[in-house]
């Protein structure tokens, strides 16, 4: 199994439904992996599900939908026994019993949820089979040498993406180490080191040592972009602690919730917006339009989707850190897909893994143009504290402006502040972190009347 797939090849999803998982939650999430794939430049051709216990341990699911399976990817649609052969080449390998899974008593099929298809013509063949489950090495193998296609599971396909998306050195490098990550107890199975080509003197002994070298190799290279990685994050932790004594709001959300369309909207910039997952790596910090005093900071990050991989918020803490330090976290989810309030749970859940659970939290049901009136009516019913808008409606950017200066305003307070002539640098200081409601002059010096928070007020007080 690899992480990269060519572009524009042709995918069929590949998806076990578990007897504790919704008819509604399973096509969800098929779904989503059909937009992961199309995200990727694949085009889905075809699914093949099955009711079942949990995933066969031979090749993820029954010999009847391995065989549907070939249909749509040429192959044998059979686990071949013996040594693993290139692909392609498989049609001629001693072939083992059909019930490959038959010993596994409890993976009993309850039902064949999708219907056979008929076999696709070769040049209509696809070569990628997507599984939205994490599965072995083996299995993966095993699924790989039965269809004679690629196999990704969910987490390679979120990987692929975010490797395609990385634009900056640092969100490159976290995607690399995840990647790595990924790759290194893979390496064994999918014959990343020499053993395929040993079995001559030290036989299988050898490759093992080779793959051993290949995990070291590995390791070293994961240890040499950790320590990039970290002098690039020590450089913007120290451009975070120059920001603390502005008003910050981190926008967060599922992925494709809209968030970057909110950036726009809210601050002006020109950052990117696509009908694609994961369309945003990095992070984008840039000032609530028309200005404020003092000026509240708005970011930008990745967005969040179900079965995120850990390594990948492992190697995205520090752009997440954004959103950790927020002063208030804006969190929007897409009112107009029916699964709304699960994304909003992982969403919550990621946030809880980077520890971001002490900034009070503003929900916005966004895209409510896409929602009619009843549904809508029946989301302000269960959903009394969230702001239904759009970003394509400017009053509602309007709104979305206010409750964010509002938030601000509500923790501060009004003081007057008198600074001798001889501190006058304190005046400029005070113009750009509060909001100066009067100006004085007197033989004390320069009296303001200053609205701010608490904090910034006792700072600028230590500075007289
Ligand atoms: N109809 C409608 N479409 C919206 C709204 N907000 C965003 N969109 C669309 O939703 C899609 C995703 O928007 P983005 O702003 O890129 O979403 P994102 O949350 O930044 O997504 P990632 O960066 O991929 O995590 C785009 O096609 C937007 O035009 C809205 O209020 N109404
Ligand atoms: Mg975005």
């Amino acid at each position: 199994m690899t992480a990269t797939a060519p572009p524009r090849s042709r995918a069929v999803l590949l998806g076990v439904q578990f007897p504790n998982v919704s008819d509604g939650d399973f096509e969800s999430s098929l779904a989503e992996l059909g937009r992961l794939a199309k995200t990727l430049g694949l085009e889905v051709v075809g699914r093949v599900t099955q009711r079942r216990g949990r995933l066969a341990t031979g090749a993820v699911v029954g010999s009847g939908k391995l065989q549907d399976l070939a249909k749509f990817t040429g192959g044998t649609g059979i686990v071949p026994t013996g040594p693993p052969q290139p692909r392609r080449k498989e049609r001629e390998a001693k072939v083992e019993s059909r019930d490959d899974d038959d010993d596994d008593a409890s993976d009993a099929e309850v039902e064949e949820v999708a219907a056979s298809p008929d076999a696709v013509p070769p040049a209509e063949r696809a070569t990628v089979v997507l599984i939205d489950h994490d599965v072995t090495p083996s299995q993966a193998r095993n699924l790989e040498r039965a269809t004679d296609a690629e196999v990704l599971d969910r987490t390679a396909v979120i990987l692929a993406i975010f490797q395609r998306h990385a634009r900056s050195r640092e969100a490159r490098l976290q995607v690399e180490i995840a990647r790595l990550n990924y790759m290194a107890p893979r390496l064994r199975e999918t014959g990343g080191g020499k053993d395929r080509q040993g079995g001559g003197i030290g036989g299988r002994g050898a490759g093992e040592s080779s793959i051993e070298l290949d995990r070291r190799k590995l390791r070293d290279r994961v240890a040499e972009l950790r320590t990039e990685l970290e002098s690039i994050e020590r450089d913007s932790s120290t451009r975070r602690k120059r920001r603390v004594q502005q008003h910050t709001v981190a926008l967060v959300g599922y992925t494709n919730a809209g968030k970057s369309s909110w950036m726009r909207a809210l601050t002006g910039s020109g950052v990117l917006v696509q009908d694609k997952l994961f369309a945003t790596l990095d992070t984008t910090v840039r000032a609530l339009q028309p200005e404020t005093v003092p000026r509240v900071l708005i970011s930008d990050t990745v967005g969040f989707i179900k079965k995120l991989p850990h390594d990948l918020v492992a190697s995205f803490r520090s752009t997440l850190d954004e959103a950790r330090d927020a002063d208030l976290l804006v969190h929007l989810v897409d009112a107009s897909d029916a699964a709304f309030p699960a994304q909003l749970e992982v969403t919550r859940e990621v946030l809880r893994e980077i520890e971001a659970t002490e900034a009070p939290r503003l929900l916005v049901l966004n895209k409510i143009d896409k929602v009619d009136a009843e549904t809508r009516a029946q989301l302000a019913l269960e959903w009394p504290d969230a702001v239904p808008i759009s970003v394509k409606d400017p009053a509602d950017v309007a709104t979305l402006r206010q409750r964010i200066v509002a938030f601000f305003e509500r923790d501060m307070v009004e003081e007057e502040l008198v600074v001798p002539y001889t501190k006058q640098r304190v005046v400029g200081e005070a113009h750009s972190a509060c909001r100066v409601v009067s100006e004085s002059h007197d033989e004390h010096g320069t009296r303001l009347r200053v609205r701010a928070r608490p904090e910034v007020i006792a700072k600028l007080r230590a500075g007289l």
